[in-house]
């Protein structure tokens, strides 16, 4: 940590100026901490003219829970890295970096302040009818790009190693795939739930499940992963679609990203039944999330499709079928970690204010048991999921 302080706003606004790149040079700056999240600081400085930049700051620890949860800096740099690698692929859905200090685990970004964050926007019924095809794009680019089907043996073995993240992968290990499945001090959910819990907990075939998910998640360096796509980690507007956020990143399993934006589009599907009291809105808002879920396979299966059959370069993974094969077994593993998602949403330390935030206790709780039950039941079907259509087939017969 030498050279390392944690900034305020009064530093951050120094460091910014000092930098003599963002703004004039006798700019009158203002600068102040507006970060939510759960890890980090975030300042926005901007002039009088309306131009800003954004600094975001690792803590060596989780913000949210303090300094009883200490984390490694090195996230900074990985999160820098992973945008500047997505962007190179993808710039069109990755928020820029403009400036990066891997000792103070620091970056500057584009400040995407004129957008608004997706699960805000969903939670109040606003619909984006690009969001699908734009997420699946950035996931099929980045993905492709950085699998074994597009880089060399040696350089995808230097990238896995840059881009190894054992306190962030901890937490997802964790909180995904342990905590849930057994009493664990972090979980959070309502004493009503319990009996559900108990069930969920006692669940041999599940808790079978999730280990595969989790000896994937563990040693599948498929490609290098976003590690956190959920609606939180996307900004949008009627024309633009950018993922920020990538600290979680790593090489895993392709279908964890996939899963994970899948599993927040469900989670919102469910929290309209206790949000939206109008049925035709309702039902708007239903097949809305449920076409942006076919939107997102279908680009992302061709996309990634197209590009494997124009750019592989090994050999041997060009082989007839097995491109094809491949993207079956994303689509299980999206739909398994999709499940997961769902559970650990419901039950576990992090929650959505999707859910959370439905104000009537009695629909809450419904909701909370809806996902619980979609969730677990998509973990336990994932393996049957040859195609899309198994999957909507599924979905549908679950949401009923
Ligand atoms: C302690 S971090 C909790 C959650 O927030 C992040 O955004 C990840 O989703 C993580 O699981
Ligand atoms: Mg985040």
């Amino acid at each position: 940590m030498a050279g390392y302080i944690a900034f305020d706003s009064a530093q951050a606004l120094e460091y910014v100026k000092n930098l003599g790149e963002f703004f004039a040079k006798d700019a009158v700056l203002n600068c102040y901490e507006f970060g939510d999240g759960n890890l980090n600081l975030v300042f926005r400085v901007e002039d009088q003219q309306g131009h800003s930049v954004i600094v975001k700051q690792a803590l060596p620890y989780a913000r949210c829970v303090g300094e009883s949860w200490p984390l490694s800096l090195d996230r900074a740099r990985i999160e820098a890295s992973v945008l500047n690698r997505h962007g190179a692929v993808c710039p069109n859905h990755t928020v820029k970096v403009l400036h990066q200090n891997d000792t103070l685990a620091l970056t500057i970004l584009e400040d995407l302040g004129h957008l608004a964050i997706l699960r805000g926007e969903l939670n109040s019924g606003s619909t984006f009818p690009a969001l699908g095809r734009d997420v699946a794009t950035y996931l099929a680019s980045t993905s492709f790009y950085h699998s074994d089907f597009y880089l060399s043996p040696a350089e995808k073995k230097a990238l896995v190693s840059e881009f190894i993240n054992p306190d962030l992968c901890a937490i997802t290990e964790d909180l995904f795939f342990d905590d849930p499945y057994r009493q664990a001090e972090r979980n959070n959910y309502p004493s009503a739930l319990s009996s559900e819990v108990a069930k969920l907990q006692q669940n041999a075939a599940l808790k079978l499940a999730v280990a595969k998910l989790k000896a994937k998640f563990f040693s599948s360096p498929q490609t290098l992963l976003h590690g956190d796509v959920h609606s939180g980690s996307i900004f949008v507007d009627a024309n633009n679609t950018k993922l920020i956020d990538p600290e979680f990143g790593f090489f895993g399993p392709i279908g964890f990203d996939l899963g994970s934006f899948i599993g927040n589009l469900l989670l919102n599907y469910l929290a309209q039944n206790g949000r939206v009291s109008s049925v035709p809105k309702r039902r708007d808002l239903h097949t809305y999330l449920l076409s942006t879920i076919h939107q997102t396979l279908d680009v992302f299966q061709a996309r990634f499709a197209a590009l494997a059959h124009s750019h592989t370069r090994d050999l041997s993974l060009q082989s007839q079928g097995y491109i094809e094969y491949f993207l079956r077994e994303v689509l299980k593993d999206a739909v398994g970690y999709c499940g997961t998602e769902l559970v650990r949403r419901t039950i576990g330390l992090a929650h959505v204010s999707d859910i959370d935030g439905i104000t009537d206790e009695q629909k809450r709780l419904q909701v909370q048991t809806q996902a619980l039950f979609l969730g677990q039941q998509l973990v336990l079907n994932a393996d049957k999921c040859e195609s899309k259509e198994d999957f909507y087939q599924l979905l549908l017969s679950l949401l009923q």
